[in-house]
């Protein structure tokens, strides 16, 4: 079993698309071990992506990330980062495959309506940032 963090954007939750996106978690097959709703500072958000700090996006994504509420979610399941990330779709939800939650909830390359971790340490690290040990199922 392998744990990924998931972030459904404050685009989607503006949207009243939690509901939609939750049911895709479950019927994916995905086992929900934290949720929380959290509205991140300015801050908040720069530290999560650190990573982009020099890309040109950077001031306009944590802008964004940092605009409303977003739910984050620990989700488990066999090979949970790379079925998370196939049900998400390309980040530009505009080449993301139909049926995907990012062509179907985002708007655009930044207003993608989720996230999810990339690799096993970025998973480590980033459900660290959220979620401590103890809260997770
Ligand atoms: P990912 O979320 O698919 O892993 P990353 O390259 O890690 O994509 O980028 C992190 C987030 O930054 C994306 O989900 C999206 O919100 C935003 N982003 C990525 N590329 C661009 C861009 O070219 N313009 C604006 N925002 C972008
Ligand atoms: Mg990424």
């Amino acid at each position: 079993m392998e744990r990924t963090l998931a972030i459904i954007k404050p685009d989607a939750v503006a949207g009243g698309h939690v509901g939609a996106i939750l049911q895709r978690v479950e019927s994916g097959g995905f086992a929900l071990r934290g949720m929380r709703l959290v509205r991140l500072t300015r801050a908040e958000a720069e530290g999560f992506y650190a990573v982009h700090r020099d890309r040109p996006f950077f001031d306009s994504l944590t802008a964004f990330m940092s605009s409303g509420p977003a739910i984050v979610l620990a989700l488990e399941a066999d090979d949970a980062i790379r079925r998370w990330r196939e049900l998400m779709g390309s980040t530009d939800p505009a080449k993301a495959a139909p049926g995907s939650l990012r062509r179907e909830f985002g708007s655009s390359i930044e207003r993608n309506a989720t996230h999810g971790s990339d690799a096993p340490e970025t998973a480590a690290t980033e459900l660290g940032y959220f979620f401590r040990g103890v809260e997770l199922g």
